[in-house]
């Protein structure tokens, strides 16, 4: 993705409450975000594993949407987004900091996994899929109801 048409985006997220109508619209937002993530998070996993051939352009482009669409997810747990069609547990809410916490080291980790597929290096690639894996499930352990 562009640098520009980053930049924009987050420019668009940042005041992401005031763009949800009802809970509901912000709970289909991250679960979206969500699912986004998942899937380019699986395609590096696939080369991290080697149930796919490394491809240093694919690795970057992934790695890329990760970083950027994990982010976004996080805006989605608006106040009064609790209750619905959501697994999201009351801790997202009552534990706020704690779960603030675990984003933030998501999004670190997120970014060091762009900045290591990057690199071209595979190896560079499979430690950061590992860490940020790591905290990918950190949270769902602990905010996510089964
Ligand atoms: C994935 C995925 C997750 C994380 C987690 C890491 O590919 O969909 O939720 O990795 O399983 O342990």
């Amino acid at each position: 993705m562009k640098t520009m048409s980053l930049i924009v985006l987050a420019a668009l997220a940042a005041p992401a409450h005031a763009q949800f109508a009802k809970p509901d619209d912000a709970i289909k937002y991250r679960q979206s975000a969500m699912a986004l993530t998942g899937a380019h998070f699986g395609r590096l996993g696939a080369m991290a594993n080697g149930r796919v051939p490394f491809d240093a352009k694919a690795a970057a482009d992934n790695a890329e949407v990760v970083a950027l669409v994990s982010k976004l997810a996080f805006t989605g747990f608006t106040d009064g987004s609790g209750q619905g069609n959501t697994r999201a547990k009351a801790e997202v809410w009552g534990e706020a900091d704690k779960f603030k916490t675990a984003a933030s080291r998501q999004q670190e980790e997120a970014a060091r996994l762009l900045a290591a597929a990057k690199t071209g290096n595979l190896d560079n690639l499979k430690a950061a899929f590992g860490e940020t894996a790591k905290t990918c499930k950190g949270c769902h352990d602990n905010f996510r109801r089964e």
